[in-house]
């Protein structure tokens, strides 16, 4: 049985490499969950320069990837794994969000096309793309870094990858709010204390505090994050109370 496939088809394969022998992405090939390997469209030519672009049809500045190079690339990884499923990383796809994630583990593997100049062939988005995805609304200069992104936040939703069952289970509680704030020794440092209830071993206490202090980060931070979280009755109440406070206590470290 072929383990998970992520199969990244680019001109820059050195890059998939230095990821895949990296921290969780390491541990899950280790552990045989996964496969990462990377393909070099440059390959899948069949000229002496191994030319992947051209010109643009309607003229204009710089390049288009052929479309011969890549629909080889595609079609052969398709052939060793024929359920997988094909992502375009692409400026125009659509906007990637944790909610996402769990659909694309559904598919048994993944293959990443990552364009480099200004992107591929609109034929092969017509008949050999499955899906396209951006990581966000800032220019890239390639689809690899983009691929490496989606790869490492899908890695750590593998079963059994994160080893951690209890950070899954804190991801859940604080889910949909930014992170409570963190410390660790010493207890004092050039004048800056850790907040006394992180040493008072009152575990309920503690969590509360949490939960207020990362409902107050969000609140001023990312508002548009509250809308669904004051969907949860236990924040609301927070935010409730946050926003009864005086406002020298309310405001946060600016
Ligand atoms: C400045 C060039 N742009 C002209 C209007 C178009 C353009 C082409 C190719 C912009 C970026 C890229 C390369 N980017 C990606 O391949 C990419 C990307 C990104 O740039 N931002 C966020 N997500 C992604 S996914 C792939």
């Amino acid at each position: 049985m072929t383990p998970r496939t992520f199969c990244v088809l680019t001109l820059f394969p050195e890059l998939i490499g230095t990821f895949a022998g990296i921290g969780l992405a390491r541990k899950a090939v280790s552990q045989s969950q996964l496969i990462i390997e990377a393909r070099q469209l440059r390959n899948y030519t069949s000229d002496a320069r191994r030319t992947v672009d051209d010109v643009p049809y309607g003229g204009g500045p710089g390049m288009v990837m052929q479309v011969a190079p890549l629909r080889a690339a595609i079609r052969e990884a398709r052939a060793r794994l024929p359920q997988a499923h094909v992502i375009h990383l692409s400026p125009q796809g659509r906007r990637l969000e944790q909610h996402h994630l769990p659909a694309l583990l559904e598919f048994p593997h993944l293959v990443f096309v990552a364009g480099r100049y200004e992107g591929i062939d609109e034929r092969l988005v017509e008949r050999d793309i499955d899906a396209e995805w951006s990581i966000g609304d800032y220019v890239l200069s390639g689809g690899e870094l983009p691929a490496l992104v989606l790869m490492d936040a899908l890695i750590r939703l593998i079963p059994g990858v994160m080893g951690d069952p209890d950070s899954a289970r804190c991801d859940s509680f604080m889910d949909g709010l930014l992170d409570f704030p963190h410390y660790t020794r010493p207890e004092l440092i050039d004048g800056q204390a850790v907040p006394p209830v992180l040493l008072s071993g009152n575990h309920a206490e503690i969590a509360r505090w949490r939960l207020r202090e990362a409902v107050r980060r969000t609140m001023t931070r990312r508002p548009d994050l509250m809308v669904t979280a004051l969907d949860r009755p236990e924040i609301a109440r927070v935010a409730a109370e946050i926003g009864r406070e005086n406002p020298e206590k309310s405001a946060d470290e600016a």
